[in-house]
């Protein structure tokens, strides 16, 4: 079969040989009874990276994010979000089937919010209104293209909502790209924050899985969550095992995807019919706004599959491209090559 080049997500990236003979290797037990030494291992270096009290391993990111609103909120309760967040946007509903929440969405910039917005958007006290209890940020932000809230941001952001009595989760799907753009421990970035998600399913490369972090009350609430929602695993140390190579070994490298990102981005913002804001292509996503009187999103997305390169849509505008460890510096060349050559002059 021919190789395409995949730049439709992170979550794309395939087992390395080393990760595979790690999970084979594995020890295991069952670890709806705890048993899992793998996991276990895993769980204890999650909650050390990102400086909290514990973690739990789940089977995705949206689980993982599901557990905290479901874990730090009650039903009936005002989330705030910014309106693209995935867990609002992209989770099939969960925070209202699951948690019932109401979201109370915010416009904002490259899918982050200001502290001027999140101070417009906590209701005061009122009979008539619903309890705020959880604020969610983004960090990387996807559909903001990629884009890092920086540390005094988030701090910010934090302090206002702990004031008003809002606990804090960060949606760090891919934190660990954030902390890298930054130059910053990652336990620093969210040491504000009551809650995190992060994935180990895509810039690091493991097979599957993602940690949810906090203090060991609150992970003992997603615990029982995740039992309910049938996601307790049984022999999960297979996969930790992977999780645990990708913590320790390639959370730098993501800084050379970041260098991809903005190499592609550079290349295509000079061509006539794309529109790249340069400012949000901070990390390893790169979003390409095409101008429709020259040609035509799903066609793009066609040409390029004809030429080995596939890509997502987001909307009738916009392309995503999404660099990662299966993707050379020699597949950048290349797709920046065919789209130069498909783009009309
Ligand atoms: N993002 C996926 C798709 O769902 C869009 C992708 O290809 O980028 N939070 C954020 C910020 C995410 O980007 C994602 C996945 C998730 C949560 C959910 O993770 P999974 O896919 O493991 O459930």
């Amino acid at each position: 079969m021919n190789r395409y080049i995949d730049l439709r997500s992170d979550t794309v990236t395939k087992p390395c040989d080393i990760m595979r003979k790690l999970m084979a290797e594995a020890e295991v037990g069952d670890d709806v009874y705890g048993e899992d030494p793998t996991v276990l291992k895993l769980e204890s270096l999650a909650a050390q990276k990102l400086g909290k009290e514990a973690a739990l391993f789940v089977a995705s990111g949206t689980m993982g994010n599901q557990l905290a609103v479901l874990a730090s909120t009650s039903r009936g309760d005002e989330i705030i979000l910014e309106k693209s967040a995935h867990i609002y946007a992209f989770e099939v509903g969960g925070i209202a089937m699951l948690a019932g929440v109401m979201p109370n969405t915010i416009i904002g910039i490259n899918g982050k919010i200001s502290l001027s917005q999140l101070k417009e958007a906590i209701k005061p006290e009122n009979i008539h209104y619903p309890q705020g209890t959880l604020l969610c940020l983004e960090n990387s932000s996807n559909f903001g293209g990629g884009t890092v809230y920086t540390l005094e941001e988030i701090d910010n952001l934090s302090e206002f909502a702990k004031n008003n009595g809002l606990k804090v989760h960060i949606d760090g799907a891919r934190i660990f790209n954030a902390a890298v753009y930054l130059k910053i421990p990652v336990q620093e970035l969210v040491k504000n924050a009551d809650s995190v998600m992060f994935c180990l399913s895509k810039g690091l490369g493991a097979p599957v899985g993602s940690m949810l972090v906090g203090t060991r009350k609150f992970i003992e609430r997603a615990r029982k969550y995740r039992k309910m929602l049938g996601g307790g695993l049984r022999q999960a140390g297979i996969l930790a095992a992977a999780g645990i190579y990708a913590l320790e070994n390639l959370v730098e490298r993501l800084e050379e995807d970041h260098i991809q990102a903005r190499k592609l981005a550079q290349a295509l913002n000079e061509l006539s019919g794309i529109k790249i804001e340069m400012d949000s292509v901070q990390t390893n996503i790169v979003m390409v706004e095409i101008d429709n009187s020259k040609a035509n999103v799903q066609d793009c997305v066609k040409l390029l599959k004809n030429k080995g390169i596939l890509v997502n849509s987001v909307d009738e505008r916009r392309l995503r491209f999404v660099t990662h460890r299966d993707v050379t510096p020699q597949d950048i060349d290349f797709t920046i090559q065919v789209i130069t050559e498909i783009m009309p002059n």
